[in-house]
């Protein structure tokens, strides 16, 4: 068994370092810092504690299934989506740090009282990849933050805007461990959840999205939708692979947000496009693009609609869907040469 001195000395990153010490060890990048957002990103961390705990119990305590209503999306709401929807809002209305939230479950803004409001603004998916929750396979919140741009009160701008303004981003995985990644756009660090102790420790400190691809994540039923440019796209992925050597796998998860964690540390491009019929994806701009597309920049990637990059996009609604390709800078590229191509 390894002891501890043993895993200590094969850390590649500072062995110890909680998510809390991280964030105040970089807070000198950001001079006019007032320790909010050091406090946010605790308070998330204790959300990601509080759904690791009921995701971890699911089967146990009969959380598995459906609450019988459906969300704005028009889907079934499960009721560790409804959990960790409230958890989130309930914990950041208590933070003090948040000024207005918005969910990919909620019909509406969640606005905070001035007298507990914040600086920051946090859109975020409480449960991502909720189909897999009944069948134990990786699911994960995800987030954005951008700071308010008034004092006084929120506007429809503090939300409706693109995400190159956010000033972090992250997502938790609930998979083998509870895996925290967050992006203050300067790097993309890894902390793992120890359960012994309750504690995030520094696991991974700025991760490079490989450039090199090796997964191909992509839903293939939804093929007779897709684009005309996405099959000779896909095709010539696939085409890389040859009888003596298997360059690229196809892996999809149909969560996101484990889709995207993979492929961040594999090498691997993440593909949903937009529907040929109605011209819209299915991924939420505001919940889920942004705060992956943000995270993927900064760690060497890119993100684009196909042909928009994700983060000029300017949402004009809350739950805007929109088409996504997401992995290292030259696959994504590749697609617009595609796209020119092909139609
Ligand atoms: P749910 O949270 O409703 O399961 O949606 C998950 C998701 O938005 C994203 O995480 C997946 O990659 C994508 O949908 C899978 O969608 P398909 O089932 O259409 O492939």
């Amino acid at each position: 068994m390894m002891v501890l001195a043993e895993a200590m000395s094969s850390q590649a990153v500072d062995f110890g370092i909680t998510l809390t010490q991280h964030v105040l060890r970089k807070q000198h990048l950001h001079p006019d810092a007032r320790g909010q957002f050091t406090r946010l990103m605790a308070q998330i961390g204790v959300v990601g504690k509080l759904i690791t705990a009921q995701v971890r119990r699911a089967g146990l305590i009969e959380l598995w299934g459906e609450t019988g209503d459906m969300n704005v999306q028009g889907e079934h709401v499960q009721k560790l989506d409804r959990i960790a929807n409230d958890t989130f809002i309930e914990v950041l209305r208590r933070s003090g740090c948040v000024a207005a939230m918005a969910s990919e479950e909620e019909d509406e803004v969640i606005e905070v009282a001035a007298d507990r409001a914040g600086d920051y603004i946090v859109c975020f998916d409480p449960l991502d990849g909720s189909s897999n929750i009944d069948v134990n396979v990786s699911i994960g919140t995800i987030f954005a933050i951008y700071r308010r741009t008034q004092p006084d009160r929120v506007v429809p701008e503090d939300i409706l805007r693109p995400g190159r303004e956010q000033v972090a981003a992250g997502y938790i995985v609930y998979g083998s461990s509870t895996a925290l990644v967050y992006s203050d756009g300067h790097t993309v660090d890894c902390f793992t959840l120890d359960p012994s102790c309750g504690e995030y420790f520094l696991t991974g400190e700025n991760l490079r999205m490989p450039e090199k691809t090796t997964m191909l994540s992509i839903n293939e039923s939804n093929e007779p939708y897709w684009p005309s440019w996405t099959k000779p796209w896909v095709d010539s992925i696939k085409a890389r692979n040859d009888p003596q050597r298997r360059r690229i796998s196809s892996r999809h998860i149909g969560s996101l947000v484990s889709d995207f964690h993979r492929n961040l540390l594999k090498g691997g491009v993440y593909l949903y496009p937009a529907d040929s019929n109605n011209g819209r994806g299915k991924l939420r701009v505001l919940y889920e693009c942004n705060p992956l597309a943000f995270i993927a920049e900064v760690a060497g990637g890119a993100a684009t609609d196909g042909t928009r990059r994700i983060l000029d996009i300017v949402p004009t609604g809350l739950h805007e869907r929109t088409g996504l390709v997401v992995g290292s800078k030259t696959e994504v590229a590749g697609v617009a040469d595609f796209i020119a191509r092909h139609g």
